[in-house]
């Protein structure tokens, strides 16, 4: 068992224990303890970024692109071994925690290009004589709060572009995954990231968030987590005249025509729907298939839903792994009842045993489900899908989009015009043709519409709109002296 630390300043901070790091696929296996935090720790932490804050964003682009290779290097070498620590502390199968390790080096790497690319603008101005420079600057100090659910991913997608920018970091993980926080943070300064810039801080969102949140030495707030708290930062960051990044929660169609391939659509929709459990903001929990195709689907779907293997994480054959706690089970099963009492016809999601302890439950899908029930509209993030019968295609876009949600909204068809015509009217920020809702590409931009997303955009080259800011400088030279002629 590891007892993980604060590191602020550089230094790392013991506190009392905080809540036992469990193994949502083996509750005997505590895998490390967090320590508790203060309102002052959290407020030390701030302080710290803020006096890093100039020294940092002076620094040299290619310092920066240096650290963020140096430590893409070093996580890729240990992707196996970090991927191991993911699915023991979050539940995520083997395969795909390694596969979430790999793409924190990839973001590592792309950033680090990333920091070199800082250009301008030079152009005149309407007065004669003068120019005009449009440059770029660090955004100053930026709280990252995080959720468990890409407890390697999000963190690095959210500082390795702060750092590349020039900003300085106070970084909130969620209690449940502090090891992946600690090891990035750890990776980070031995690839020579400088004592200060990246501070991070265990604790509540109730203190840690809070004090961030508070704080007039903040500049910027980049949250992922529920559409909840997602509210609140917003709200409170809009009060405090801050800038903020907010990425919330999904109800994500994916719609399937009579045209479509239908064994392709099936493992598009199993795979979107339960990897990672379901557990992901970008996850397919609407299932919309029109009535051409829905028997012949649905019961393919089933059969594929039926056959994933639910089990311990470490376990190489386990498709399916456990459900993160006890409260995101309850919450699964709750939404389950109110399925079935709304008229739905649940099949599978059974809480299943294994030879370890476990938060393990099936996949299941609700059949026969409308778009009003309480289960097609509230996010569940379980291993949870509706399957909604609809008479045709344009009754299926209505229905994808008639939601308050709008990240990720796929369809599988193979016609070129269907395909088209709904790329320009999903209300989402990420369309996929033929491709899971979820599983995105680390290189372009991240985020959606309504009330899922709130901010600038994240990842890929448009992260810089986030995490820098703008200067305007008119330049007037002035008459060139004479004696200065040359
Ligand atoms: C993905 O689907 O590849 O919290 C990423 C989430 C999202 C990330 C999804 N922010 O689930």
């Amino acid at each position: 068992m590891t007892r993980y630390h604060h590191l602020i300043g550089g230094e790392r901070i013991a506190g009392e224990d905080g809540p036992d790091n469990i193994n949502p696929s083996d509750l005997d296996d505590v895998v490390g303890v967090a320590p508790d935090t203060s309102r002052e720790l959290a407020r030390h932490a701030i302080e710290t970024a803020a006096a890093t804050s100039a020294s940092w964003g002076n620094s040299s682009i290619e310092r920066r692109a240096h650290v963020l290779n140096r430590a893409a290097t070093e996580v890729h070498a240990r992707r196996d071994e970090l991927g191991e620590l993911l699915a023991r502390e979050e539940g995520k199968p083997l395969r795909e925690a390694v596969a979430e390790a790999t793409r924190a080096a990839n973001l590592l790497s792309f950033f680090s290009g990333e920091a070199l690319r800082v250009g301008g603008e030079i152009v005149p101005s309407v007065r004669e004589g003068m120019t005009v420079e449009v440059t770029r600057e660090p955004l100053g100090v930026v709280g990252v709060i995080t959720p468990w659910n890409f407890p390697i991913a999000i963190p690095t997608w959210k500082i390795a572009p702060a750092i590349a920018w020039g900003n300085t970091v106070v970084f909130k993980p969620a209690e449940n995954t502090p090891g992946c926080a600690a090891e990035l943070v750890d990776i980070l300064h031995r690839a020579g990231l400088p004592d200060g810039v990246v501070n991070l801080v265990y604790g509540k969102g109730s203190e840690v968030g809070d004090a961030i949140l508070s704080s007039p030495l903040v500049d910027g707030v980049s949250f992922t987590g529920s559409a909840g708290v997602g509210d609140t930062v917003v709200s409170r960051s809009a009060q405090a005249h801050i800038r903020v990044q907010a990425e919330m929660g999904g109800k994500n169609p994916l719609v399937v025509v009579g045209d479509a391939d239908v064994p392709l659509a099936v493992n598009i929709a199993l795979s979107g729907a339960y990897h990672s459990t379901g557990q992901r903001c970008t996850a397919s929990s609407r299932i919309i298939v029109t009535d051409d195709i829905h028997d012949r689907f649905a019961e393919s779907f089933l059969e594929g839903m039926q056959r994933m293997r639910v089990g311990h994480a470490l376990d190489e054959t386990t498709e399916v792994g456990p459900v993160v706690d006890q409260r995101q089970l309850d919450q699964d099963l709750n939404y389950l009842d109110i399925a079935r009492r709304e008229g739905g016809q649940v099949v599978g999601g059974h809480v299943v045993e294994r030879d370890t302890r476990g938060h393990f439950l099936t996949p299941a899908a609700v059949l026969g489900a409308t778009p009003d029930m309480t289960v097609s509209r509230e996010e569940v993030f379980g291993p949870v899908a509706s399957i909604i019968r609809v008479a045709d295609y344009d009754e299926a876009l209505t229905v994808a989009n008639e939601t308050e949600f709008g990240l990720s909204s796929g369809i599988c068809t193979s016609s070129l015009a269907i395909a088209r015509d709904y790329m320009r009217r999903a209300r989402a920020g990420m369309v996929m043709v033929n491709a899971p809702t979820a599983g995105v590409d680390y290189h372009v931009p991240f985020g959606g519409t309504k009330r899922s997303s709130y901010g600038p955009r994240e990842q890929g080259a448009y992260a810089r709109d986030f995490y820098s800011t703008v200067k305007t400088a008119y330049v007037n030279p002035g008459g060139i002296p004479s004696s200065g002629r040359f």
